[in-house]
């Protein structure tokens, strides 16, 4: 059975603490004024502590140093770095409250660190749970400590190389995708459809959807410099979310969801939801997709001539509005019902009228005719 196969994968899904960490990269990412200071630290070679608040809490382990409390710029963080001790910045890294502090933590804190300058900083990650950044004067990495968090700053083109490599990927996954959409509405047209020709829909999109929000996360992380690939992340993602929703619709089992009723909408973002908790290995076979949209997880199940309701046919006929489209489901149930009404009974539809069923009926039946 799939499902116990699902349950074992489901134990191994993990997240890196990596990405916990975003919150506090944000204010560091390429374009910010506190990473234009780390880069000029990085080019000078001093190395660098730098706390980023200053609360009670981070008051109580500073050991001496200056108070300064002035505006930040990166020349002041990189003048203050030359000397020895941290730079104690305040929680947003506009102002810069203290130099050439020494750091005493708690040391019966864990570190896994051998220098000092690191042992320091991710004890006063720890204690305090501000972000620490650590630049390293031998080997210019930059790491970030803040609680039990670690993750090391990535210089943009080491991003960039990764986002260019995935987004070949992406272009990949799109084509796969717009090739499998094309053969849906054929067999769809063709009354034909299978619960796999579903599936393997759904499964391109699954692809497609996860692979950009992990291209959208690195993405976020290069600031300024990402603005190039967020455009092609952009276009090859381009409806791709809308599609997701729509097939869904079209073809998700329920007592509710016979019609265009408002608890479609729940029930889609819920089956959306189940799909996008599949773990990695789950999406390799195909019937294990079918359960969220309520067929059995059997390879059996996959050959079960399935209908859809329109949703996803209709948004894609020129001039027909998405409450029209919804009037029209709703009112016909089916797409082969649809594509078999007159003109008269398609207008007849509420919110309908002559030219809107005259356009339907031309849409179907040019995409019937290829
Ligand atoms: P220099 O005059 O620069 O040699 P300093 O008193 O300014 O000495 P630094 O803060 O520059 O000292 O630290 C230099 C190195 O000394 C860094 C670290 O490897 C070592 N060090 C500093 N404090 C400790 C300590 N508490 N325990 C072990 N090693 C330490
Ligand atoms: P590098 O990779 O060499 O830059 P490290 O972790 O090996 O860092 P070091 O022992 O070489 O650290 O110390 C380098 C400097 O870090 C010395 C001092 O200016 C600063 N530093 C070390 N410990 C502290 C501390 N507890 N508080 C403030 N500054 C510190
Ligand atoms: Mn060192």
């Amino acid at each position: 059975m799939f499902v116990r196969h699902y349950g074992n994968v489901c134990a191994r899904k993990a997240r890196p603490t990596e990405r916990r960490l975003s919150m506090n990269v944000a204010r560091l990412v390429p374009g910010t004024e506190l990473r234009d200071g780390i880069d000029r630290i990085l080019k000078a070679r001093t190395g660098a502590l730098i706390v980023l608040g200053y609360d009670e809490a981070v008051e109580a382990i500073c050991d001496g140093g200056f108070e300064l409390d002035v505006e930040f710029s990166a020349t002041r963080l990189r003048e203050l770095s030359k000397m020895d001790g941290a730079v104690v910045l305040s929680a947003d890294g506009s102002r810069i409250h203290r130099a050439s502090v020494h750091l005493v933590p708690d040391p019966a804190l864990p570190t896994g660190e051998s220098g000092t300058r690191h042992k320091a900083a991710e004890r006063t990650g720890r204690q305090t749970g501000r972000p620490v950044i650590a630049v390293s004067r031998s080997t210019g990495i930059v790491t970030v400590f803040a609680g039990p968090d670690r993750r090391v700053l990535q210089s943009s083109e080491t991003i960039l190389a990764r986002v260019n490599q995935a987004l070949t990927t992406l272009e990949r996954y799109r084509t796969r995708l717009d090739a499998t959409v094309r053969r849906l509405t054929a067999v769809e047209l063709a009354d034909v459809a299978t619960l796999r020709d579903v599936l393997t829909v759904l499964h391109c999109l699954e692809l497609v959807h996860r692979l950009a929000r992990e291209i959208a996360g690195d993405i976020e992380e290069l600031g300024v410099d990402g603005r190039q690939v967020a455009l092609q992340l952009a276009e090859l993602v381009g409806d791709t979310d809308e599609l997701r929703k729509l097939v869904v619709a079209d073809y998700l089992r329920g007592n509710a969801t016979s019609d265009g009723s408002a608890r479609l909408d729940e029930d889609v973002t819920a089956a959306l939801h189940s799909l996008g908790e599949l773990p990695e290995l789950a999406l390799l076979e195909s019937a294990n997709l079918a359960a969220p949209l309520g067929f059995p997880a059997t390879v059996a199940a996959l050959d079960t001539a399935v209908a859809p309701r329109g949703h996803r046919v209709l948004a894609g006929l020129p001039r027909v509005s998405r409450a029209q489209a919804r009037a029209l489901v709703t009112a016909f149930g089916a797409l082969r019902a649809l594509r078999d009404a007159s003109t008269a009974e398609l207008a007849a539809v509420d919110g309908g009228d002559a030219q809107l069923a005259a356009r339907v009926h031309a849409g179907l039946a040019g995409l019937a005719a290829g």
